[in-house]
């Protein structure tokens, strides 16, 4: 039951779309910041080349897709070949004491991790840097992200907006416990609301993005398989056309409005999962992401899984985004998205002043 709701004019989104590219185009990195970047990872590449020469070098996440922002780290993932000599772990180990040698001194080895890693900062350009084994995944979905990047512009503004909204969250609810960027407990990781946002543009009506991964498997019979998903999708983004066209027409104010509006009101929070791999929404029970698993599971202690929220992998199906969720954050999340609502339909604020108030 809504009262009084504000009516957002056409100047209302006019300005708040204004507004949000405006401020996209301060955070984000800067020529110079990728700079810096680049004369980074070329060391740390110069570095693993000497101990690992067959390895290959990869960056992923928002250094590889264009979603860094100023102070964005860099991620990095070596492969060696399947049947290497070492594990993953080991690798850590192996290039750690390497760098720590090389003048690295900010360094920590998470050698028990699930996906082991080198938590890593340069002192002399302030930049922070991960580096993994191994894991091919999140290279190709990272190649993901960055074809969907390709295909509007208003998702990539979402994103970044999305990240300094998070990043707010996280400092309201969390920083006190850790350091900000952590995957800890509670909080969603930038990638969760790449996710996010990719579903919300794919139900759409008309849909702003396509779903990559259902045009490849209705248009092609060969499958790219790893770790046992299949990780296909069609990423000739110059030929899209001939499988999609957008004729969504509406500004980024009224997509970042109602995408606060969706997971603040809408979302099934308690029955659905979203799905980008589906194009939509697909319940909890045809996963078995329901309490009664989760809770038969956790009798044998095997797995700790949280199915309050639920974002699906697009490649590792077996995976929950929102998994670091439990009841508690989920409420102080969606009070956040229903704050933001309130903000937007509070009648004294201009598309101007809405966007300030929603991230301040
Ligand atoms: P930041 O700019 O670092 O905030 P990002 O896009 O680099 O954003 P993350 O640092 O959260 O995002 O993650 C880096 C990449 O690692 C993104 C994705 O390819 C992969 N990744 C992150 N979290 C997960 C996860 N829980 N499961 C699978 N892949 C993940
Ligand atoms: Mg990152």
């Amino acid at each position: 039951f809504k009262q009084s709701e504000k009516i957002l004019t056409t100047e209302f989104y006019k300005e708040l779309t204004q507004e949000i590219n405006k401020t996209v185009h301060k955070i984000k990195a800067k020529p110079n910041d990728l700079k810096k970047r680049e004369i980074l990872y070329n060391y740390i590449k110069s570095v693993a080349k000497k101990i690992f020469p067959d390895s290959k070098i990869y960056r992923y996440g928002s250094i590889e897709n264009g979603f860094s922002l100023t102070d964005g780290d860099i991620d990095i993932c070596i492969l060696n070949k399947d049947n290497f000599e070492y594990t993953p772990a080991e690798c850590v180990e192996i290039l750690g004491e390497k760098l720590k040698n090389n003048g690295i001194d900010d360094i920590k080895l998470l050698i028990r991790a699930r996906v082991p890693i080198i938590k890593m900062k340069d002192n002399r350009s302030g930049i922070s840097c991960d580096i993994g084994f191994q894991n091919r995944l999140a290279i190709q979905n990272t190649k993901l992200i960055n074809a969907y990047s390709k295909i509007d512009n208003r998702f990539k503004q979402m994103v970044f907006i999305s990240k300094i909204f998070n990043i707010y969250l996280i400092t309201i609810y969390w920083s006190k416990m850790k350091n900000i960027n952590e995957p800890y407990m509670g909080t969603l990781s930038s990638y969760c609301f790449i996710l996010m946002i990719i579903h919300f543009l794919q139900i759409r009506k008309p849909p702003v993005l396509p779903n990559l991964q259902k045009i490849y498997l209705n248009n092609f019979k060969e499958y790219e398989y790893i770790d046992g998903f299949n990780v296909s999708f069609f990423g000739d983004i110059n030929n899209l056309h001939k499988y999609w066209n957008s004729e969504n027409n509406e500004s980024l104010g009224e997509l970042i409005v109602d995408f606060f509006k969706y997971y603040a009101n809408d979302f099934p929070y308690i029955s659905g999962v979203a799905s980008v791999r589906a194009g939509g929404i697909i319940t909890k029970e045809e996963k078995e992401w329901t309490r009664e698993h989760q809770f038969e599971i956790n009798k044998t202690n095997s797995v700790k899984d949280r199915y309050w929220f639920c974002v699906e992998d697009p490649f590792e199906l077996t995976h929950n985004l929102g998994r670091p969720v439990d009841r508690k954050s989920l409420f102080k999340i969606r009070g956040e998205f229903l704050k933001a609502v309130k903000i937007i339909n509070n009648k004294n604020l201009s598309g101007i002043q809405v966007l300030e108030k929603i991230l301040e």
